[in-house]
């Protein structure tokens, strides 16, 4: 039967997903988007990708309920709230009855031996590589590298282009930035953000922001 995929958010990751959605079917995955749900009024009733904003979060029981809609994915990359909202969203629509669905681009290589979670992204170009595991909600976003034997948390984005060797763990709902670079073997705490560029060759701490090439705790922004 036909997946069909409620969007959560219908920002530009939200195309983003759509897009890979529609790519999977052109290659022959049973899915189609259903819609979108979006918590801004203005975007009800508008099409993105040729797919509709259905409402706001309070529409998805009755899109479970009268069979409209049976998968979701979270279409929300790092919006204010960042990881914590996307985990919130998840936790929340997961409990309507929706089921959680993996968008796994058909350009992105994936070796054999590595495990998805429930409702994971996986954008075009994105390498990973044998024994990786990725949790629940994740993203591995375009051109990311996630190299052999990492291990991501539920809810954590993989930023573009970032790059993370071989054994590196990144904790739930942790941020490892556009471009960022891991050492082998370092651990990017629970919650924590690895900036935009950084370079780890540490551990970065639970709920830590590490900036900079090494990269170093700070209090700032990433
Ligand atoms: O609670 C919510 C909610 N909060 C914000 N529920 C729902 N259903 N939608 C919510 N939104 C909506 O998410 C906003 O109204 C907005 O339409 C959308 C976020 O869109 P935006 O384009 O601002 O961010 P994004 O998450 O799609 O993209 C960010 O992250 C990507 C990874 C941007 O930084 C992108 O550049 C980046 N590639």
């Amino acid at each position: 039967m036909t997946a069909r995929i409620v969007i959560i958010g219908a920002g530009g990751h939200a195309r983003v997903i759509a897009d890979i959605i529609q790519a999977m079917a052109k290659a022959g995955s049973d899915c189609t988007v259903a819609g979108y749900v979006d918590s801004d009024p203005a975007k009800a009733g508008t099409q993105w990708l040729g797919a509709p904003v259905l409402g706001d979060d309070g529409v998805l029981d009755a899109l479970q309920r009268e069979g409209r809609a049976d998968h979701f994915i979270i279409g929300l990359g790092t919006v204010r709230g960042g990881t914590a909202l996307r985990s919130q969203l998840f936790n929340r629509t997961a409990a309507t009855g929706l089921s959680p669905f993996t968008a796994r681009h058909p350009d992105a290589i994936v070796a054999s031996q590595v495990s998805f979670g429930a409702g994971c992204a996986v954008m075009p170009g994105a390498v990973i590589n044998t024994g990786s595991q990725i949790g629940d909600n994740a993203i591995i976003n375009t051109r990311a590298g996630v190299d052999h034997d990492c291990c991501i948390g539920a809810h954590a984005h993989i930023a573009p282009g970032a790059t993370l060797s071989g054994d590196v763990s990144v904790g739930e709902a942790a941020l490892v930035g556009v471009g960022a670079v891991c050492r082998q073997g370092v651990r990017i705490g629970r919650g924590a953000t690895l900036g935009a560029g950084a370079v780890a060759v540490g551990d970065v701490p639970d709920g830590a922001v590490a900036l900079g090439v090494p990269a170093c705790v700070t209090n700032g922004k990433a």
